[in-house]
């Protein structure tokens, strides 16, 4: 069996406990042959020289850990700049918060080679590389450059936008020949390979071979949907342990005489935060039997706060909160609990699980795991309801869930309304189908069905 080989913008320690399901599974799919998990260190250093950075290796069992330095140039316009100022935006249908800055794809492409020339070294003719995420697009590109004759997988986390709304990134013909340097790409939903499909067909001239193949640039790639999954079993386990039990007690004590509404998510404007807090400030206004008692508790961890827009987010989300508490507050009730911080990922479930309703309104997003943690945390004879944004990757396969437009105050007020008031045998059978659902294609099955592909593909 071929050795792995993953390359990400971060490396996650699989040993450790507080990694998450994804670097959990792509642990597992390493140490399963041994392998190489390789990408940036999170170190910047002051003063290093651009295209240029230590590498730093350690032993996980069978697994290489391999990160490497970036310097203060190379930091800021590939990860700032090109990838969080720039892709993240447009993939997200947010030209109006792009930052065209011309400088940025310059580092962009000098931290892709740079990577790629440290990685080269560790790469075996027979390894099998699967590189993620928007940071990378060009990876496998600079490593054919270099020789590299492996197969190659390249997976987006993010959305792919429609061509249209792709072609306002000056290099867009670039990065998508970029993508036809891979064996397989894979997408988090239909919709993504829809615009793929459309983007190459208009764009490149690309000639549809099968339904998932395409051939442009002299080259033939497979383009597939594989929608990331959760660990259910590892949720459920986590729901039952110590802490989540500490976490719903307390909870439970705490707001034994309210509704709790949830939201989690890292604080990013894909997330739709001040149009929920609008929706919930509707809610208390058109219906007012939720008043001292709907109680929306929304925790949202810092994230990317280098950035302005960032920043202008976190200024505009306290000024919400502050308003609803001002307006429909009383001394005993806050309508609104704010909470700018992580939660550790063994309370989370406690906490999924003594909300009546979860609040998952992105405005877009790639899949949305949260909405996955949601239902694998909740007891079956009593589950809780899941509001989801239909622009949510997750909205193709939740369709159980109280689907909203985020952008309609009105419909999503409508709708948490419906999720409060509805009857236990409904929630039931929601639930269980959301949980089948969720089993059927957790994170194991993803990953698997991802290098399956991979491995049967005749490289071109
Ligand atoms: P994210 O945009 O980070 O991921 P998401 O899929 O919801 O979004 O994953 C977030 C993870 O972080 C979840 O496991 C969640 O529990 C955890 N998390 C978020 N906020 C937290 C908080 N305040 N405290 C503790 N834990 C928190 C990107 C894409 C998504 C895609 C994933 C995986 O944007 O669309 O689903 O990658 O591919």
């Amino acid at each position: 069996m071929s050795r792995l080989v993953v390359i990400s913008n971060r490396v996650a320690d699989p040993r450790k406990t507080a990694a998450g399901g994804l670097a959990v599974a792509l642990g597992d799919a390493l140490s399963a042959n041994g392998g190489v998990w390789f990408g940036w260190s999170g170190t910047i250093v002051e003063g290093g020289t651009p295209g240029e950075g230590e590498v730093h290796t350690q032993q996980a069992g069978n697994v290489t850990l391999s990160t490497v330095d970036l310097c203060r140039e190379d930091h800021d316009s590939y990860y700032l700049g090109y990838s969080n100022g720039v892709l993240w935006p447009v993939f997200h249908y947010r030209l109006d918060l792009a930052d065209f800055d011309a400088g940025f794809i310059g580092g962009y492409r000098r931290v892709n080679q740079m990577m790629a020339r440290k990685l080269m070294p560790l790469v075996k003719p027979d390894d099998i590389i699967w590189v993620h995420d928007y940071h990378l697009i060009p990876m496998a590109a600079e490593l054919r450059a270099m020789g590299c004759r492996n197969r190659i997988g390249f997976f987006l986390h993010i959305p792919l936008p429609p061509p249209l709304i792709l072609a306002a990134i000056p290099q867009h013909e670039w990065l998508i020949r970029s993508l036809f340097a891979y064996d397989l790409v894979g997408f988090q939903s239909e919709s993504d390979v829809e615009h793929f499909s459309r983007y190459v067909g208009q764009e490149a001239g690309a000639e549809a071979m099968s339904k998932h193949q395409f051939r442009a640039f002299g080259r033939t790639v497979h383009a597939q949907a594989f929608p990331i999954g959760i660990d259910v079993d590892e949720f459920a386990a986590l729901t039952h342990g110590k802490e989540a039990r500490e976490m719903l007690e307390r909870m439970k004590g705490e707001y034994s005489r309210r509704r709790l509404l949830l939201g989690v998510e890292r604080l990013d404007y894909s997330k739709g935060l001040p149009q929920r807090l609008r929706a919930f400030r509707k809610l208390l206004q058109k219906y007012p039997e939720n008043l001292k008692s709907a109680t929306l508790i929304q925790i949202a961890s810092p994230s990317r706060e280098a950035l302005d827009t960032y920043s202008g987010l976190l200024q505009e989300l306290e000024s919400l909160c502050g308003s609803i508490n001002g307006d429909y507050g009383e001394l005993d009730w806050m309508p609104v609990r704010y909470i700018h911080r992580n939660v550790a990922r063994k309370r989370l479930p406690g906490l999924y699980r003594v909300a009546a309703v979860a609040l998952v309104t992105p405005l877009r997003d790639g899949m949305n795991l949260v909405a996955k943690e949601f239902i694998a945390a909740q007891d079956p004879a009593d589950p809780g309801v899941l509001v989801l944004s239909r622009f949510a990757g997750a909205a193709e396969q939740l369709k159980e869930a109280l689907l909203v437009n985020p952008y309609d105050t009105d419909g999503t007020a409508e709708s948490i309304q419906l999720a409060l008031q509805m009857p236990l045998h409904e929630r039931q059978r929601r639930h269980q189908k959301l949980l089948e659902r969720i089993r059927a294609q957790d994170v194991h099955w993803w990953r698997k069905s991802f290098l399956d592909t991979l491995s049967q593909i005749e490289p071109d």
